[in-house]
Order: C-alpha cells, then sequence, then structure tokens
C-alpha cells in the first residue's frame, strides 16, 4: 500500500533552538520507520539557495520590502516545485526548518508588509498546500539573541533590532491561536532535553 507522508514545518524567532530540534524530529520519524526529507527556507534547492544567499546578505542594504517579499515566494516557488510536491507524491515525510509562516511573521509583522498581500502570493505559489503541522519553538526575545549571539557573525535579518524580533513573535503567537489545530506551541525555553520531551508527545500523537 502506499504510504502517506506529512508535511511538517518548525518555526520560530532568532535562535529558538529550530536546528537543534529538526534534527530530533528527523531521526525520530525515521526510527518510527518513516520515509524523512529535511529542508528548509529560504532555500532546499540549488536555485532557491542562491536566492538564499541574496536574502541573508548583511551587504545587502537596499532592498526593499517587496523584493525581499517576492524573493521569498520565488525562493519557495522552486522548493515546492523541485522538492516539496515530489517528495508529497513519493509519501515521503518532509520536515521543513521555516515556510510560509515565517513569511507572515518577518515581512508581515516584523516589515509591516500587508498580510492580504501575503495571502495572495500564498495562494497563487502554493494553491492549496499548506503544512499539515507547524511546530512554533516559542522563546521570549531576549534569551533567543542570547542564544544566537554565541554563534557566527549575524546575518541581515539578525541585525534587526530587539523591536523587529518581538513583532515577528507576537506574530507567530496569533498565528498559533488562529489555527490551533495545524499549531503545536512548544516552550522552547527549558533545557533541550526538555523541549525535546513535549515534541516527542505531539509526535507519538501523529505517527
Ligand atoms: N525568513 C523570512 O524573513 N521569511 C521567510 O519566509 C523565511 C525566512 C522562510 C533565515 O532563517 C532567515 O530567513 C531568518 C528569517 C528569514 N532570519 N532570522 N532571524 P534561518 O532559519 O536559517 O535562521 P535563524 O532563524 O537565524 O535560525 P538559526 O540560526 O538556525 O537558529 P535556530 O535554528 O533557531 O537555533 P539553533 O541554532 O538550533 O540554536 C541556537 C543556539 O542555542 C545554539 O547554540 C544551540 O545549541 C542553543 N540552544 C538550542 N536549544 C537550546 C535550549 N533548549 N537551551 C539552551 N540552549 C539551546
Amino acid at each position: 500500500m502506499r504510504q502517506i507522508g506529512k508535511f511538517i514545518t518548525i518555526e520560530g524567532g532568532e535562535g529558538v533552538g529550530k536546528s537543534s530540534n529538526i534534527a530530533f524530529i528527523a531521526e525520530w520519524l525515521r526510527q518510527h520507520g518513516k520515509d524523512v526529507i529535511v529542508t528548509r527556507e529560504p532555500g532546499g534547492t540549488p536555485l532557491a539557495e542562491r536566492i538564499r544567499q541574496i536574502l541573508l546578505d548583511k551587504t545587502e542594504t537596499t532592498m526593499c520590502s517587496d523584493t525581499e517579499l517576492l524573493l521569498m515566494f520565488a525562493a519557495r516557488a522552486q522548493h515546492i516545485d523541485e522538492v516539496i510536491r515530489p517528495a508529497i507524491q513519493n509519501g515521503q515525510w518532509i520536515v521543513c526548518d521555516r515556510f510560509t509562516d515565517a513569511t507572515y511573521a518577518y515581512q508581515g509583522g516584523g516589515r509591516g508588509v500587508s498580510l492580504e498581500r501575503i495571502a495572495l502570493l500564498e495562494t497563487w505559489v502554493q494553491g492549496n498546500l499548506r503544512p499539515d503541522l507547524t511546530f512554533l519553538l516559542d522563546l521570549p526575545v531576549h534569551q533567543g539573541m542570547q542564544r544566537a549571539s554565541n554563534r557566527s557573525a549575524p546575518d541581515r535579518f539578525e541585525q534587526e533590532q530587539a523591536e523587529f524580533f518581538e513583532r515577528v513573535r507576537a506574530c507567530y503567537r496569533l498565528r498559533a491561536t488562529q489555527e490551533p489545530t495545524r499549531f503545536r506551541v512548544i516552550d522552547a525555553a527549558p533545557a533541550l532535553q526538555q523541549v525535546q520531551a513535549q515534541i516527542e508527545q505531539v509526535l507519538h500523537a501523529i505517527v
């Protein structure tokens, strides 16, 4: 019988621990017999990764909000065409580091782009494709910034001020309350093991 996978996305502000937990989710699913691919946005294909480089380039100081938004969706269109739709057709489980909720949170909440405009592009690029499940790793902004500061030099987004990330977080939390069936909000503040215990509970309920 043909397997049916799920499209899982992981979202959250800066330094919430997405990378640390994505590896855990993918490994857990594989141990439960699932055929898993891990991917990310912006990126996930050679062309979309080139667009990512432009988007994250901190020396790029002229990019206006509409260009940023359109580049996010250009990368997404390529990612969906080359990776996501084929994986769904193959019955694979997709674990994706950020997706369109990030566009609502960063370009909508952060930059102030109209949510209607984002919704138009979402429908154009995705049709009815939406994640089956979204983990929102939620963490106070100052804690996320502190965690992220221990890593490499900040990219174009990471250079933003705390107020920007407060708006991003507020937008994510609002979306989670608006779509409680799809979202699972995870308290990302405790130690990694405790965060992963919350994630594992959700995974047990869906496999
Ligand atoms: N973006 C956008 O604007 N619009 C869009 O539509 C999309 C994206 C799709 C790149 O994303 C940027 O693109 C992003 C939004 C924008 N910019 N920002 N900010 P990204 O996901 O590649 O970049 P990122 O958000 O900066 O993610 P990251 O750097 O990979 O961070 P993370 O994955 O959330 O965190 P981490 O690397 O797993 O953890 C950070 C540190 O904390 C690390 O040292 C860990 O060991 C530590 N950590 C993790 N968990 C814990 C716990 N529980 N306790 C203590 N320490 C911990």
